[in-house]
């Protein structure tokens, strides 16, 4: 379909019904029960499972579902996005330096050149944007899950136990169910909670200079930026870091609303990931 022509539109203000069809309520929920329940059942096993759908884990899921790997993605909230549709306390703007505008080029995400090298764009459009064409490009997106627990058999992460975010919100005791992968992303932001559970439960040492989640450290966004993408690695057997959650892992500054490290580090993550599929075979 071509672009709409000045004056069609006055042609939906008519009946718009091009089939004699009734609608049967039933049918709508079977189509959406049946598809929904298919999804789940094929996401059961899978190459990754990257947790959190903010910047860094969209942007990783993006990569790996184009090495063609079967990349599913958990988020906790409604929304897909993380903490870029707020830009900068709320000034719905996002600021990227040179080599993130080079990330949201691929992803045809709008930039002005604010200042020599700061690059500013609509967050809005780069939520939006990044998200259609992860799963444009096969990533499988469920939302409104949380994970609660890993499954940790013989020192390695194989698999991640997920909730419905309503049952965590209600506080209900209702059981989990567990997914099968052969590697976790921890995308899950400042908060690090693939890490923080695995190192509440398992008691063994994280692959960080002192064995634990090191802590974020305050506002430096220029070396913010850099030791995101440096620390974006493994840091348990099967589980690798990607975006804020790195820094909070490893001990890196925050660095305010500039999302390029984000980026960065997602599509970083992909690139090791897919490396380590490739070496399994
Ligand atoms: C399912 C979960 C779980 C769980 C959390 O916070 P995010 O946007 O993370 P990043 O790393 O992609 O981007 C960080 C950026 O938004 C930011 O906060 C910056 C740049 N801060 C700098 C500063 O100085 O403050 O997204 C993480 C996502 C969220 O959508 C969570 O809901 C989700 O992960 N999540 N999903 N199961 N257990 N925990």
């Amino acid at each position: 379909m071509g672009p709409l022509q000045v004056g069609t539109l006055c042609n939906y203000i008519r009946d718009w019904r091009s089939v004699d069809m009734e609608l049967d309520d039933i049918k709508i929920s079977q189509a959406i029960i049946k598809r929904y329940s298919e999804k789940l059942l094929d996401s059961l096993e899978s190459d990754v499972v990257v947790v959190g759908g903010g910047p860094a884990g969209l942007a990783a899921a993006y990569y790996l579902a184009k090495a063609n790997r079967k990349v599913i993605l958990l988020e906790r909230r409604l929304s897909i996005g993380g903490g870029m549709w707020g830009g900068g306390i709320m000034f719905n703007e996002i600021v990227v330096q040179r080599e993130g505008k080079e990330i949201l080029d691929e992803f045809g995400v709008r930039t002005i050149e604010a200042d020599k090298g700061y690059y500013c764009a609509d967050s809005v459009e780069t939520v939006s944007t990044i998200c259609s064409t992860a799963c444009k490009a096969g990533a499988r997106i469920l939302n409104l899950i949380s994970v609660e627990d890993v499954m940790l058999i013989e020192d390695r992460v194989r698999g991640l136990v997920i909730n419905w975010t309503a049952v965590e919100m209600g506080g209900l005791h209702v059981d989990p169910i567990t997914l099968r992968t052969n590697y976790v992303v921890d995308a899950t932001g400042h908060a690090a909670e693939v890490a923080c559970i695995i190192q509440r439960k398992s008691g063994a040492a994280l692959l960080t200079p002192t064995g634990m989640v090191m802590g974020e450290k305050p506002m430096y966004a220029d070396k913010g930026e850099s030791t995101i993408v440096e620390n974006t690695k493994e840091f348990f057997p099967g589980v690798f870091c990607a975006g804020m959650c790195c820094n909070a892992v490893f001990g890196g500054p925050r660095m305010g609303p500039i999302f390029g490290g984000m980026l960065l580090s997602g599509r970083k993550v992909a690139g090791i990931v897919d490396q380590r599929l490739q070496e399994r075979v």
